[in-house]
């Protein structure tokens, strides 16, 4: 299998300031390698967000004997009337999770002020303090994708869910939600027009929200809420290097 990363951004590289635009990660056998790499620098180039000038594809081939398989994890929808009521069901959700109420208010706020991160933010899921000190990178998950029959049976199983980007928040979702010291997710996108999250983990599975913010808002993100007993660099190790494929 290969590892596909790309990155892209408008006005340079993001370490130069640059605005981010689209990022994507997959796992995929040869045979389509070439596929992806293009699909990916058609994201980059037809991106809500801008006009990208930075164009960054990472191709490395991961052996197959670090490979571990997980099942996705089992997903939900609750249709709300406003944002307001989006971020109610989210805050209920994070808090079945084990997420304090402080913690929430606090990574809510988070992601209504950030328009330009690239990865997610590591939060205590007790105090709501940021813990990674990456600033607009933040941790990338890397390393994931769907195995071929895996996709096919999930897609079958959820047909009205079958876009490119609800796959890869799955297969995110899944991979993260298996991490050590994790305890829940909260994601809504940094695209304007796109404004269904998530909040995730093992136990409740992924429970998509309909709002989580106006439509035109190019603040979104991802927090990885995380338990107090937490070592942060085997947590990046597991979300950087450890390869997961979807069964
Ligand atoms: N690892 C960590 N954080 C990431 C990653 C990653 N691999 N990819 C994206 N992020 C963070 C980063 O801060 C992005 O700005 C932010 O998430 C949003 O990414 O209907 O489209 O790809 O079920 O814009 C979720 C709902 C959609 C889908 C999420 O996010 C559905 C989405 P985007
Ligand atoms: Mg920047
Ligand atoms: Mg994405
Ligand atoms: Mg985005």
């Amino acid at each position: 299998m290969y590892s596909v990363r790309m990155r892209a951004a408008e006005g340079g590289p993001h370490e130069q300031g640059g605005f981010h635009i689209s990022g994507g990660e997959t796992l995929v056998p040869k045979s389509v390698l070439e596929e992806t790499a293009r699909t990916y620098v058609q994201k980059a180039l037809q991106h809500s967000r801008g006009d990208a000038d930075f164009i960054q594809v990472i191709i490395e081939k991961v052996s197959a004997e670090h490979l571990i398989r997980i099942a996705p994890l089992s997903v939900s929808t609750i249709a709300v009337q406003s944002v307001e009521e989006g971020h109610l069901k989210a805050a209920k959700c994070l808090q079945n999770a084990g997420v304090s109420e402080k913690a929430i208010k606090k990574g809510i706020q988070m992601l209504q002020s950030t328009t330009d991160l690239r990865g997610a933010m590591i939060v205590s899921a007790l105090t709501g303090e940021r813990l990674d000190y990456r600033g607009e990178r933040g941790v990338r998950a890397t390393r994931m994708g769907w195995s071929k029959e895996g996709y096919a049976r999930w897609s079958a199983m959820h047909p009205e869910l079958s876009s490119p980007r609800v796959a890869e928040a799955i297969v995110l979702a899944t991979k993260v939600a298996h991490a050590p010291f994790l305890v829940a997710e909260l994601c809504w996108s940094d695209d304007p027009e796109y404004v269904t999250g998530y909040v995730s983990c093992r136990e409740k599975g992924y429970v998509r929200i309909t709002h989580l913010k106006e439509k035109g808002d190019f603040a979104g993100g991802r927090i990885f809420f995380v338990a107090e007993d937490l070592e942060i660099e085997s947590l990046i190790a597991y979300l950087e290097q450890t390869s997961v494929l979807l069964t």
